[in-house]
């Protein structure tokens, strides 16, 4: 699905800022018509925000169930004849829409976009009233996996991931216009023969106009390097300057509908960053060269926002990325917004992006995968998931990497059952990019999903929840696990390690939860890491501090940050640095 642009035939208008809002913890509202009207009861709420911690209360932050947003927009003057589109960036977990009375939209899976041709339903120039109903519920049918119990106190949601549940409208809504004939694919995959990029392009339109493809590829300096004609093709671009970690360098296709006297019905403008990836024995080569990922699992999560899309936290993130060496992230537990993407391309950060399977293991053996728990319809879902994912975000260089899960139950033949097929759907969507997913301690030889993945990304705690400070019981214990790890031949990334530590906790002797027991416990992995050949790539956990939902362990949220949640570092932060900047 293409994202909506400004090009000199499409136009957009963002709704973001402060629409009606609504709780609805009975349900009421879907049989009372809540879409027919202004909303009963309304207070006002931010989009983008999550809706849990913007109000003072503890009735939205827990709430479970439906919450209803309302705004009105007027479309623009200028659309008519155009063909109008509604788009929701996303909306978490799952949303109706309405325009008017009219239901437009309904989507499952709270990370990925939706839209809705709007055309017959709006006047250019008139208002229309937009209402979607936003529900956060979590059942073992859905990605991620959770229960909602039915309590005298109310509905409660029990889930099995380590971040809290928030929910709302994350990102931006938009009403779009393009032409009636359009635009409404592109696909990119680059190449490289030589110092010669090969851009390969494919397009896919709709629309009753007659018309033809025509691809213009431009430098960052808007040369033209390549044109194409035809709904795809190969360009050839002559000492191409390629797309690297590092160096977010960007060509720009212009794609084309041409009607048959030569003018344009729509263009499209496609970010293109030449570079390859491959696995190869135990080495990740990004454009032929080894690969050693250094940086971060993230999360998208902010103070009051909650998971809502922020640009000075985007920019300020990868400023602090940048600062401290780091070259790439895993977007854990799901894919973050389309703007994160855009950024990393032009930065040159590396991404693992993961989809939101998170937590597909209940903690009672052989009772994850079954019939009557997560089954062949959250199968269906978990694969609808993939194939929005990739839809969305297969043409950004920055994406090297897919991952499918995180920390699933593997290790029964139910759970190989469950993956294979996902595993075969991922590649068939993608056959350009490696495809893994984060293992919990299965220890090897147990896991029987491993195998399956192009990479091994292993998620280990050794010295936190295993060997619990006791660093010199976890070193060899890390090292021993690794090294049969890389008895497999693959490329192993260590796709988390972490401690919690409180900000301002301090201990001579390495006592956990200090700032000095977090530099010993990185100092620990790190040796290990470099004495294991087949690790390609270290990612902390976590970046920043992060919400969670209440536990014994969690003390105000996950304290396994480098930085607060407020972005300060903390010690880790500089050995961090001065371990990744050495080579940079
Ligand atoms: C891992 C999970 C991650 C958790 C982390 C932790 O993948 O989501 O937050 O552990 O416990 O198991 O800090």
């Amino acid at each position: 699905m293409l994202r909506p642009e400004d090009t000199r035939t499409r136009e957009r208008k963002s709704l973001t800022g402060l629409w009606e809002f609504q709780l609805d913890p009975i349900g009421a509202g879907r049989s009372a018509r809540w879409f027919a009207g202004p909303l009963p009861d309304a207070v006002q709420a931010p989009v983008p925000a999550s809706y849990n911690d913007v109000f003072a209360d503890a009735t939205a932050r827990d709430h479970v169930g439906d919450a209803w947003y309302q705004t009105t927009a007027r479309v623009p003057r200028g659309w008519n004849g155009q063909r109008i589109v509604l788009r929701f960036d996303s909306a978490t977990h799952r949303a109706v829409v309405w325009v008017g009375d009219t239901k437009v939209a309904e989507h499952e899976g709270g990370y990925t976009p939706f839209e809705a041709d709007v055309t017959s339903l709006v006047a250019p120039g008139d208002e229309v009233r937009i209402t979607a109903v936003v529900n956060n519920e979590l059942s073992f049918q859905s990605i991620p996996p959770g229960i909602v119990e039915d309590t005298p106190q109310g509905l409660r949601q029990r889930y099995f991931h380590d971040f809290f549940n928030y929910a709302g409208l994350h990102r931006a809504v938009w009403l779009y216009a393009t032409p009636t004939t359009f635009i409404s694919d592109v696909t990119v995959v680059t190449d490289r023969d030589g110092s010669t990029g090969l851009v390969r392009y494919a397009v896919r339109s709709a629309g009753e106009a007659p018309h033809t493809v025509r691809a213009t590829l431009r430098d960052a300096a808007g040369r033209t390097v390549a044109t194409g004609d035809g709904v795809d093709g190969e360009l050839s671009v002559g000492d191409a300057h390629l797309w690297a970690p590092g160096d977010g360098y960007l060509y720009q296709l212009d794609v084309e509908l041409v009607d048959t006297e030569g003018a344009t019905l729509d263009s499209y403008l496609q970010s293109v960053g030449i570079r390859t990836v491959e696995v190869r024995g135990t080495q990740f080569l990004i454009n032929g060269e080894p690969f050693y990922f250094k940086g971060f699992a993230k999360h998208e999560d902010s103070a009051v926002r909650g998971k809502g899309h922020d640009d000075a936290f985007l920019v300020h993130d990868f400023a602090l990325l940048n600062w401290i060496g780091a070259n790439s992230f895993r977007t854990s537990h799901y894919p973050y917004a389309d703007e994160v993407y855009d950024y990393a391309d032009r930065e040159g950060i590396v991404i693992i992006d993961e989809v939101a399977a998170v937590g597909q293991n209940a903690g009672i053996p052989g009772s994850t995968f079954s019939p009557e728990t997560i089954n062949d319809v959250s199968r269906e879902v978990h694969a609808q998931a993939i194939r929005e994912l990739v839809a969305r975000d297969k043409n950004h260089p920055s994406v090297v990497l897919w991952s499918i899960a995180n920390e699933p139950e593997s290790r029964t033949p139910a759970s190989r059952e469950y993956f294979a097929p996902l595993f075969t759907l991922t590649r068939e969507l993608d056959p350009t990019r490696p495809v893994g997913f984060a293992n919990a301690p299965t220890p090897h030889g147990e896991c029987l999903v491993s195998d399956l993945g192009d990479v091994l990304m292993l998620n280990r705690y050794y010295g936190w929840y295993v060997n619990t400070g006791d660093l010199p019981a976890a070193e060899p214990g890390l090292q021993a696990e690794l090294e049969a790890w890389a008895t497999d031949g693959k490329p192993i990334i260590i796709t988390e390690y972490g401690a919690d530590t409180i900000a301002g906790l301090h201990s001579v002797a390495p006592v956990p939860w200090t700032e000095e027991y977090q530099v010993e416990y990185l100092e620990m992995n790190h040796r290990v890491f470099d004495r294991v050949d087949a690790v390609v790539g270290e990612q902390v956990w976590n970046f920043a501090d992060f919400a969670t939902g209440p536990g014994v362990r969690r003390v105000d949220g996950n304290k396994k940050g480098v930085f607060t949640r407020d972005r300060r570092p903390k010690a880790a932060a500089h050995l961090l640095r001065r371990r990744w900047m050495r080579d940079a």
